[in-house]
C-alpha cells in the first residue's frame, strides 16, 4: 500500500513535469496606475487593440527595447499613436503601480522618456511582492509625455513593457505660477484619473 502510493506521487510528479513547461505562461506583469496603454486596452478605455485585452500582463520581449509591444507582433496597436491613448494628468514625481501576476526574479525596473534612462530601480536578482511601486522624478519633461516602464527578469533574457501616457503638469498651466507649485508640482500629489473624450 505505501509503494503503491510512492508510486502515484511519482506519476503525479512527472504528469506535472510535464504539464509546467505546457501550460501557457499567461502569468507575468504590468503597470495599472498610472494605466498603461495595455491596461487602457483591457479596461476598454480604449478600442480596437487585438489580443493585448486578453492578457495585458504579456507584453514580454528580449531585453533592451525601446518600443511599446516589446517587438511582439501580435501587439503592434501598443504603438498605434493614431489611437486617442488617455494621458493621466501627473505632477513632477509619479508613483507607478506594477500588478504581477507571476513574481519572477528581478535585475532592475527601468523608466525611459525617449532614449532617456530618467530612472532605474535595482532588485539585485530578488523575488518583488505582487504588487510593486516606484516613485519616479520626471526631471524638466513637462506636457504630454510617453514613459517606458521595463521589467527585467534576472533569470531569462527577457523583459517586460509598458507605455505610459502622461499629461505633466499641464491640467494647472494656465493658472498662476504659485498655485501651480502649490497644487501641482508638489510631491506625492495622487494622479487623479482624466479620461479624454
Ligand atoms: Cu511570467
Amino acid at each position: 500500500m505505501r509503494h503503491q502510493r510512492a508510486l502515484a506521487a511519482v506519476g503525479l510528479a512527472s504528469l506535472l513535469l510535464v504539464a509546467l513547461p505546457a501550460s501557457p505562461a499567461a502569468a507575468h506583469g504590468y503597470v495599472n496606475a498610472p494605466p498603461s496603454r495595455q491596461a487602457d486596452c483591457a479596461q476598454g478605455r480604449v478600442g480596437d487593440c487585438g489580443p493585448i485585452v486578453w492578457e495585458p500582463q504579456s507584453v514580454e520581449g528580449p531585453k533592451g527595447q525601446k518600443n511599446c509591444p516589446g517587438g511582439l507582433p501580435q501587439f503592434a496597436q501598443l504603438s498605434d499613436e493614431t489611437k486617442a491613448w488617455p494621458a493621466t494628468p501627473v505632477g513632477r514625481r509619479v508613483e507607478f503601480t506594477w500588478t504581477l501576476t507571476a513574481r519572477h526574479a528581478t535585475t532592475t525596473w527601468e523608466y525611459f522618456i525617449g532614449e532617456t534612462r530618467i530612472a532605474v530601480f535595482d532588485d539585485h536578482g530578488g523575488r518583488p511582492a505582487a504588487t510593486v511601486r516606484h516613485t519616479v522624478d520626471l526631471g524638466a519633461h513637462t506636457g504630454r509625455q510617453k514613459v517606458l516602464a521595463v521589467w527585467n527578469i534576472a533569470d531569462t533574457p527577457m523583459a517586460f513593457y509598458n507605455c505610459v501616457d502622461l499629461d505633466v503638469g499641464t491640467s494647472l498651466r494656465a493658472t498662476d505660477p504659485n498655485s501651480r507649485r502649490q497644487a501641482g508640482w508638489e510631491p506625492g500629489t495622487a494622479p487623479s484619473r482624466w479620461h479624454r473624450l
